[in-house]
């Protein structure tokens, strides 16, 4: 078995473990995230850099997609805010010594923590084929490199380009459009591991594959249901929104396997009883699911809404198809099935309905604990039909909120960032840009892996993020990277995928959110779209880490001249150097976008039109809000197994480490744990404390291992684990994935526990 790095260095992954706690923010998570900052960026930047988060005249936080309330407040940033910014803000640096004294093969031996602690990446670098060290090389070189290796395909598809979704809207679109005058539509995104299974279902069933409310909408909710989500952590200033649509009388229930700390109680720290009282009570109802079964809770809440009759008859005739054949398929549930699959009591599972129908105006929030599964898209197809049953879509205070991560990720595919782009928007590229798009649909990131692994993808360029680390089998995916031709990452910061290389590699730094952007046309800004389709700019103020650094758009547009010629009829130039001139062609080419300049100055900018929250038009194939039938199903856990979810914990974004502690959860000082619901521990013989090898299960009967975890009592649900990802990626076969969406099944790995085989 190939060594792998782990996130953290086994000496000093050392988990303690004390009690998990019940409330999150307040004090402690101010002094938190200040102390972080500090020690990334000292003091003086610190404060610069903090007062224009999210800020009219400033950038738009680099950590989560939830929107920014209208009157902001003079903080209007998190814990986990801060620590994203201090990572791109910092001021470390990598300059080429640091290559020239570290081997690539050593590097491949660090941490992910390691790499991301030695600062900001600061000039091209160039790991020649056969070398064993990355070398400076000049811009104008590295691009002609890649030219070179993209003129040497047989075909465009053996290139694929990923983007991660902090790319700006304006880099995106060029982005999409160099990959597709190359003639390819191989743009897999990170979207496509995180919420594809919500795009899949909203857009068959809404015909808009983005949520439908308004932070507004929360605001006026009777019922607000979270699940699948831990905001407390991924999403701190969700926690403010629920906070004030508990004062204006919401209830809030939350569906989750762990009781999250942040759902339970908030202390906001932006009010003085937030900072030293005891804080809101945020979650009035809590349904422990198992994992896997929310498809089931959602279905028997239809069926009783259906016995009741307690239906939106006049909606459902007006707005919706096909209602008859979900009907019966719902009148058949039996309340053995959804207790096996949720593990509730019946009881819990009235009173919630109960709730339910006691509200006028619902919405229902999610994010990973919905998307990950094999049946995500059944799941929230079920979901709307839960939210149609009674009319709430499209009136205000109800709706659909699929809760985004990356900050731009919706954006990204907004503006074309997709390897199944829809006819109309090919038809409005090529028509503005005279050429015919390519019309084949591309690869998504796990289909990415396959072709690089079969040798059908050659070149692997990357928009940010980090690939190998990010997406499922790390194994076969490090194997798939190594065989490619040529990988290029466009990156802030050293990651694992730098030292996972193909014959050759490139690292192309570039500017981060937090950077000043000046080109020879003057200051430029970029713009963002949010969790709830507003779309508003986003302009750095600090002096960027080195000079001579290339923004996201002008690494594109410059590539984009190298590898096309001089002959191409787009003007790269003038994109590279004046934005507006890219927002003038967005604004023509992506409906909702006209006037883009205009808007985009408008203080808090512009929301995009979404035909089913505005005026309940549902641009589906009928036209109409799609009910659907949803077969039953969870998943199956052979007897002495339990089923793994991979999440995150307090100190780390994706696969960057902020530190080693999980704050909420009561583990500090490692990664390296799994927890399990003490009945379930006893049965398998699994001591408090006790490490263990998790060894996955699939019916490919390839043994995965992710060696060495320490085992944690924690209230979890029955026949469910948890630890922590991408050290658990190992454990995800790669053709595990959600059907429709591919999206891989990060919340649902059959493991076993075997004796601990030793730190790595
Ligand atoms: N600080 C910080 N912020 C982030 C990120 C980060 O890493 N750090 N990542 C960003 C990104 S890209 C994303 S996508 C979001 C992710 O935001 P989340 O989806 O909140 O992230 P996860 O840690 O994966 O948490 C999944 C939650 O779902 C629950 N869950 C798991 N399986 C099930 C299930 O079957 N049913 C139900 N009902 N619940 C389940 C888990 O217990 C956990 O509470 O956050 C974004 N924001
Ligand atoms: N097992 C398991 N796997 C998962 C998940 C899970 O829950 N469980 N979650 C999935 C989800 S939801 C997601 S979104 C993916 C995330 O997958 P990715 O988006 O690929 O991963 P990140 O860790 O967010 O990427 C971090 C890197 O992005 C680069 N970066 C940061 N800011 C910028 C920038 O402004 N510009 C550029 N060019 N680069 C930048 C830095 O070099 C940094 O190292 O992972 C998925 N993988
Ligand atoms: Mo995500």
């Amino acid at each position: 078995m190939a060594k792998q790095a782990p996130q953290s260095d086994p000496a000093q992954d050392a988990p303690e473990v004390s009690a998990p706690q019940h409330a999150a923010a307040g004090l402690p998570a101010v002094g938190h995230s200040l102390r972080m900052a500090t020690e990334q960026m000292g003091a003086r930047r610190t404060l610069a850099t903090l007062r224009k988060v999210n800020q009219p005249d400033g950038f738009d936080c680099p950590g989560c997609a939830w929107p920014e309330p209208g009157k902001t407040h003079t903080a209007e940033f998190c814990e986990n805010g801060a620590k994203a910014v201090a990572e791109e803000a910092t001021e470390r640096r990598i300059h080429a010594e640091f290559f020239a004294a570290h081997p690539v093969a050593e590097l491949a031996e660090r941490s992910g923590y390691w790499l991301g602690q030695q600062g900001r990446l600061t000039a091209p670098m160039l790991l020649d084929e056969g070398a064993t060290h990355y070398t400076p090389i000049g811009w104008d070189e590295a691009f002609a490199l890649i030219a070179e290796e993209l003129r040497a395909l047989d075909t465009p598809d053996g290139a694929a380009f990923y983007t991660s979704g902090r790319t700006s809207n304006e880099a995106a679109f060029a982005y999409q459009l160099f990959a597709r005058r190359l003639g390819t539509n191989n743009l897999p995104d990170c979207s496509n591991m995180c919420h594809e299974s919500s795009g899949s279902a909203l857009t068959e069933t809404l015909g808009v594959g983005k949520g439908s409310v308004s932070l507004k909408d929360l605001y006026q909710a009777d019922l607000i249901i979270v699940a699948g989500q831990n905001p407390g952590t991924n999403h701190p200033r969700m926690l403010s929104a629920l906070e004030r649509a508990k004062r204006a009388g919401a209830t809030v229930v939350s569906v989750n396997p762990l009781p999250e700390a942040g759902l339970e109680r908030f202390k906001n720290p932006q009010n003085a009883r937030g900072l030293v009282g005891h804080g809101t009570k945020l979650t009035d109802l809590f349904l422990q699911i198992r994992l896997g079964g929310d498809l089931a809770l959602f279905r028997a809440l239809n069926q009783l809404i259906l016995d009741k009759d307690a239906v939106d008859h006049a909606f459902v005739a007006e707005h919706c198809h096909g209602f008859e054949e979900f009907a019966a398929e719902a009148r058949e549930t039996t309340r053995e099935e959804v207790l096996a699959a949720t593990g509730l009591p019946w009881e819990q599972i009235e009173e919630l309905a109960r709730m339910v129908l006691a509200s006028e105006k619902v919405i229902v929030c999610w994010a990973m604990g919905l998307t990950q599964h094999k049946h995500a898209v059944p799941t929230i197809r079920e979901v709307v039909n839960f939210l149609l049953l009674r009319g709430n879509v499209g009136r205000p205070g109800a709706g659909v909120c699929p809760v985004r991560g990356h900050s731009n990720v919706q954006g990204d595919r907004t503006m074309g960032i997709f390897e199944r782009p829809s006819e109309a928007f090919l038809d409005a590229l090529g028509g503005e840009f005279g050429f015919e798009p390519p019309r084949a649909h591309g690869y998504d990131s796990v289909d990415t892996i396959r072709a690089m692994r079969d040798g059908k993808v050659r070149v692997f360029f990357a928009m940010g993020g980090n690939f190998v680390a990010a997406t499922p089998d790390t194994e076969v995916t490090e194997a798939a990277m190594r065989r490619c031709r040529l990988t290029v990452h466009v990156s802030t910061k050293l990651n694992r995928s730098h030292v996972v290389t193909g014959a050759r590699a490139l690292i192309l730094p570039t500017l981060g959110r937090t950077d000043r952007d000046v080109t020879a046309k003057g200051a430029q800004f970029v713009s963002v779209e949010d969790s709830m389709g507003q779309v508003h700019s986003s302009r750095g103020g600090l002096r960027p880490p080195a000079p001579g650094l290339l923004s996201e758009v002008a690494i594109v547009c410059r590539l984009a001249r190298a590898a096309l010629g001089p002959q191409d009829n787009v003007p790269w130039e003038e994109f590279a150097v004046d934005y507006d001139t890219l927002r003038d062609r967005i604004a023509r080419v992506v409906p909702g976008f006209a006037d883009f300049n205009e808007k985009v100055r408008r203080p808090g900018g512009f929301t995009l039109p979404h035909g089913p929250r505005d005026s309940r038009t549902f641009p589906t194939a009928t036209g109409k809000a799609n009910f659907t039938v949803n077969p039953l199903t969870a998943p199956e856990v052979p007897a002495g197994r339990l089923l793994l979810q991979t999440l995150r914990s307090h100190d780390q974004y994706n696969t960057t480490i902020y530190g080693l502690d999980d704050r909420y959860r009561g583990i500090t000082g490692g990664r390296r744990v799994v927890l399990v619901n003490p009945a379930d521990a006893a049965e398998l013989g699994l001591a408090e404390g006790a490490y263990i090898d998790l060894v996955g299960e699939w019916k490919d009967g390839v043994e995965r291992r992710a060696p060495h975890f320490k085992v944690v009592h924690y209230p979890v649900a029955r026949g469910g684990a948890a630890a922590y990802y991408p050290e658990t990626n190992v454990l995800v076969p790669l053709d595990s994935t959600a059907d429709i969406s591919n999206t891989p099944t990060s919340k649902a790995v059959v493991v076993r526990f075997e004796p601990d085989s030793g730190a790595s």
